[in-house]
């Protein structure tokens, strides 16, 4: 038995490459030494992988921006507009004057964001072999013998947009290049990933797989070929690839416990060796590594060899937990990140070998709050509101809202001054005091900016907030935030997801100071802002000892409890935000109701218990508002605030054949970009808007949160937004 993974964190222990890539853009560095930079964060990966036992090592799991990209590149698919610039490569992922960048958008059901391949039909691919062989002479000069790792074509054609099925054959024939290329450079083995089959496929899809596989799995010189799924059961794809040469496959057995069953109805791999993946590569938890042994006990006489492996790419973890030197010792005793990860790996491989017995099952001591529990046991009807057309009509009256009431998502701009302030509290050179004091000036600002563009209802903005997740996760009970926990999120951008490790209570109320100070400041309607259950897990590593709804619900109530502090403290509107919603929409079409069901009971949960003359806003971002707009109306809240800029029409033909019939506002500029849209264009938005929304459930608002913006373009964005408010709502009187 032998041990390996499937990928590593590319970004460094101190997100090295995060600022030298960032110094590229900048021309702080320039493309030699940010090579050099690349060149020795790969070697460090490389060594310390080796060092620690496994007995293969991955290559090419490390990319400047991101392996889907890295793949455009490989394959010759870089789109016509893009030929010929001084740094295509950047350029596709970020755009340049003129030149708009590839799409971006989610890879799979993780954190992760990938650039989306545009194949038009007449896509002819070309090779380019360099990245791949460069990694692979790079390990083999410092005497480590790596497994290049690719995209599998299958999965890199269904990832693009549009998705033409008929391309496949020209795809692979540069694989098959490849692949002898790869060969004559001597490499033995080679992983393509196929995480495509971890969701619903249709038989077209299937018999493309088929043809791939058989077409390469026939090459008379090629290094063996592990194609390697991950993210879920993988379904009737398994037969088809234990028909093929391919010398092995490799299962996610965590997200697919499934996949035992599945290997034990074709009668296992008699003939291929499996890689398991045993080790959670998408959460932190310590394996439990006496349960991992009898796992692979079980698989071992299922196929000729055994190779245990993580789940998936450790890319979705944070590298080392010896960083964190903050962490309750229990909540510690209980994780692995990357490295740890690692050797949990080698010592499973190694018990199976025989040698010394594995480590115990991890301590489980979570959290225990039986107050929670009891009360969650007790609460019979959750949402108690009337029908949401009656709602409408009384907070109508109470809220005194003209048509196309405009408004913001939540957070302004953040200021350097107000980062200083919140690094100079972590840091102890102000005191509470002094930070709260700038913090109320800086929402005093805001709150009067607002009053005289004329907004109608108004946000506190957000200044005491770095990312929302993070801001709750430090107020709740239940949850723990790291210090150099980076996760990459998409490029050079990073996340540090908490830790929700026990249960989840609230001990004292979170935002209510904030908000009450500002509405203290204006007479106008100041909206409470919340983030909601599903994206506090959908945002977070979660506990896996209980089912996800149950730990939503713990989540659910502290945020009910905070609303009904809100609203006893005279906040009239609260808005609670689901950007994720969409983004744990389970991969298979046959586990989306129950989860759709939960996701939607927690949100109820949270909200259902205000009065009728509240109004619940809810705001979503990064979703394909069709697919799931039967949930939105679901969540029964008063107004709802979507992305929308980017597709209006879209999102407009989707709000009239379902028959919403709740407020909306659909975002009418994208605030991802610094332009400043014009009065005219907003207008036009509006009108648009206008015919097909009832005026009175019609909102105005951007996109999404305006924190990463600058002053000078959101003030004149603001007051152009306003204008044409103002213009829409006088043509309709
Ligand atoms: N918060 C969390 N997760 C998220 C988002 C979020 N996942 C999806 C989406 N939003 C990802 N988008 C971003 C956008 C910006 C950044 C990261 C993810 C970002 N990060 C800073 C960086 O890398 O420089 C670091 C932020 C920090 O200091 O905390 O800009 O909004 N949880
Ligand atoms: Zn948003």
């Amino acid at each position: 038995v032998t041990s390996t993974i499937s990928g590593y964190p590319r970004i460094g222990p101190d997100r090295e490459l995060k600022r030298a890539v960032e110094d590229h853009w900048a021309g702080r560095v320039d493309a030699a030494r940010l090579q050099e930079i690349a060149a020795g964060l790969r070697e460090r990966t490389w060594r310390e992988l080796s060092a620690a036992g496994l007995t293969t090592v991955p290559s090419n799991t490390f990319s400047l921006y991101d392996h889907v990209l890295d793949t455009i590149v490989m394959v010759g698919a870089i789109p016509e507009r893009f030929a010929g610039l001084a740094e295509p490569y950047f350029t596709m992922a970020r755009g340049d004057e003129g030149v708009a960048p590839l799409e971006m958008t989610k890879w799979f059901d993780t954190n992760y964001h990938y650039l989306v391949p545009e194949l038009p039909p007449e896509t002819r691919f070309r090779l380019d072999w360099s990245k791949p062989l460069a990694e692979y002479a790079q390990a083999k000069a410092l005497g480590i013998e790596t497994r290049p790792v690719l995209l599998g074509p299958l999965s890199f054609l269904l990832l693009a947009k549009p998705v033409d099925l008929g391309l496949l054959d020209g795809l692979v024939e540069v694989y098959a290049e490849l692949l002898e290329r790869l060969a004559a450079a001597g490499v033995a083995e080679v992983q393509l990933d196929e995480p495509v089959l971890a969701a619903d496929r249709s038989e077209r899809e299937l018999a493309a797989l088929r043809r791939a596989y058989d077409r390469l799995g026939d090459l008379p010189s090629r290094p063996h070929l592990l194609v390697s799924t991950y993210f879920g059961e993988i379904g009737p794809a398994l037969a088809i690839l234990a028909g093929t040469r391919v010398e092995a496959i490799g299962l996610d057995f965590v997200a697919g416990p499934g996949n035992l069953e599945a290997l034990a109805a074709i009668g296992g791999l008699p003939d291929k060796t499996l890689v398991a993946g045993v080790v959670d590569g998408r959460n932190v938890w310590r394996a439990d590594q006496t349960k991992a042994l009898s796992l692979c006990a079980a698989l071992s006489g299922l196929a000729d060899r055994l190779v245990v492996g993580t789940s998936c790419s450790l890319l979705h973890v944070p590298l080392d937990l010896d960083a964190e030197t903050g962490l309750d010792p229990g909540v510690r005793a209980r994780l692995a990140f990357a490295k740890q990860k690692v050797a949990e790996v080698v010592a499973i491989g190694a018990a199976l070998n025989g040698s010394p017995a594995p480590a115990g099952p991890p301590p489980a001591h979570p959290i225990v709050n039986a107050r929670v529990r009891a009360r969650l046991d007790a609460l019979r009807d959750p949402a108690t509101r009337l029908p949401h057309a009656q709602r409408l009509a009384i907070q109508r009256r109470s809220l005194g809202l003209p048509p196309l009431a405009t408004t913001t998502i939540g957070s302004f701009p953040q200021t350097a001054d107000v980062r200083h302030a919140r690094a100079a509290l972590r840091a102890g050179t102000v005191t509470p005091a002094e930070y709260d004091d700038r913090m109320r000036a800086e929402i005093a600002r805001v709150i009067a900016l607002q009053e005289e563009i004329g907004l109608d209802v108004l946000v506190h903005g957000e200044p005491e907030r770095n990312d929302m997740v993070q801001y709750f996760a430090e107020l709740l009970d239940g949850y723990a935030v790291t210090e150099h926990g980076w996760v990459q999120s998409y490029g050079s951008r990073c996340v540090r997801p908490p830790i929700l490790h026990g249960d989840v209570s609230r001990p004292e109320p979170m935002t209510v100071t904030w908000a009450t100070y500002a509405q203290s400041l204006t007479r106008k309607p100041v909206k409470g802002m919340l983030t909601g259950p599903v994206t506090m897990l959908a945002w977070s590593f979660v506990r896996d000892d209980q089912p996800l709804p149950d730990t939503a619900r713990q989540v659910a109530l502290a945020l009910r409890d905070e609303i009904h502090d809100l609203e006893a403290a005279g906040i009239q509107i609260i808005q609670v935000d689901e950007p994720a919603l969409r983004e744990l929409l389970p991969l298979r079409s046959a586990d989306r109701e129950p989860y759709l069901a939960w996701a939607v009971a927690a949100f109820r949960l949270a909200t259902g218990g205000v009065a009728d003359r509240t109004q619940i806003h809810t705001h979503m971002c990064y979703s394909e508002f069709g697919e799931i707009v039967g949930a939105i109306g679901d969540l029964d809240a008063d107004v709802s605030t979507v992305e929308a800029a980017r597709s209006r029409m879209e999102l407009l033909d989707d709000l009239r054949t379902s028959g919403f019939g709740r407020g909306i506002g659909p975002g009418v500029w994208d605030i991802h970009s610094p332009r400043v849209p014009s009065t005219e264009e907003l207008t036009t938005a509006l009108r648009r808007a206008a015919s097909s929304v009832d005026a009175t459930l019609l909102w105005v608002n951007p996109d999404c949160g305006l924190k990463t913006r600058d002053y000078p373009e959101t003030e004149a964005s603001l007051r152009n937004m306003v204008t044409a408010a103002q213009r829409v709502r006088a043509e309709i009187a």
